[in-house]
């Protein structure tokens, strides 16, 4: 891959994934694109942007033309609860977007396409705890259902044309860089900055909500490690299960309290409660590991203590 496009490079994975790739192939090997919202100085002064709207085609098609970009990334979605409120838009960015990402790449013949999916297309009736690689999948999400399509899209593209797609179904992901926007998941970012900024949070699911969860830099190397390895290896393509951790809100509390003893927390569980429960509490990812050695590196009270220090530093308190 000489030229990537990162899409979506404003939200929460995007933007650092975008400067993770710009340290491994060069500045201006990694074009970042999003919306019209404004993007980070970092990201604007170290590599080329341009504005995409991914559910145009043409939009994707003269960046792909202007930089010969021979591999695309597309982080652009709608997540679960947004998605909630606005299942036709989630519909349009997550799937006619990807289709035009894939189109594109097919069209250009394109060295890789990285779609990500997520442990949202696992639904009630798939087994909780190590959810297998392959399992049921029966979303109650519009998001998850665009997860579980994006999925059978890109292993379409691969079976039907040879373009190599991959794809992970990231867990939730924490991290202190850029603010997710409209996640189930959001609750495990929002704590640790409302713990810095005020010493207490109201969460909005239940104490015991456990779910599958992911530091940011490991799920940096998932992404890469995986862009990296060799197709040949690979039985899998859009849809490897990729686990770290997984914890309760009571668990990542306790962690809190470790270096913010008087930490207080209340619970007023929302609609976003029944998205949480439909999710599972752990994955079995043996596949990732046996076809592209994955290996996750942090763990809870690490995660805490890094966003902690580092949500100082950004607020300067
Ligand atoms: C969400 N952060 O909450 C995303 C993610 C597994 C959750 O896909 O919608």
């Amino acid at each position: 891959m000489k030229k990537i496009l990162v899409i979506g490079s404003v939200g929460q994975i995007g933007s650092e994934l975008t400067l993770e790739l710009r340290k491994i192939y060069g500045n201006d090997h990694v074009v970042a694109a999003g919306r019209k919202t404004k993007p980070s100085e970092k990201l604007l002064n170290s590599g080329p942007f341009e504005v995409v709207e991914v559910t145009d085609i043409d939009s994707i098609r003269s960046v792909v033309e202007k930089h010969n970009i021979d591999a695309i990334i597309n982080m652009a979605a709608i997540l679960s609860a947004t998605g909630e409120e606005n299942p036709s838009l989630a519909w349009n960015v997550n799937m006619n977007g990807l289709y035009n990402c894939l189109e594109v790449a097919r069209k250009y013949e394109m060295k890789q396409v990285l779609v990500p999916s997520s442990i949202a297309v696992f639904g009630p009736e798939t087994p909780r705890i190590n959810t297998p690689q392959e399992t049921i999948l029966k979303p109650t999400t519009m998001y998850g259902v665009t997860k579980v399509s994006g999925e059978l899209l890109g292993d379409y593209y691969v079976r039907r044309y040879g373009l190599d797609v991959r794809g992970l179904r990231y867990p939730g992901i924490i991290s202190y860089e850029t603010l997710p926007g409209g996640g189930t998941t959001d609750y495990a970012v929002a704590i640790y900055y409302d713990a810095v900024k005020y010493g207490k949070y109201t969460c909005f699911v239940k104490e015991d909500t456990r779910l599958p969860m992911m530091y940011m830099p490991d799920c940096l190397k998932a992404t890469i490690d995986l862009m990296q390895a060799d197709f040949a290896n690979l039985k899998h393509h859009c849809d490897f299960n990729v686990g770290a951790m997984a914890f309760s809100v009571g668990e990542m509390v306790d962690s809190i309290r470790k270096f913010i003893p008087g930490f207080k927390i209340e619970y007023k569980p929302d609609h976003r409660q029944n998205i949480a429960d439909s999710w599972p509490d752990s994955v079995d990812d043996t596949a990732a590991r046996k076809e592209w050695g994955w290996e996750p590196k942090y763990d809870l009270d690490a995660m805490t203590e890094d966003m902690l220090t580092n949500i100082r530093k950004k607020l300067n308190v």
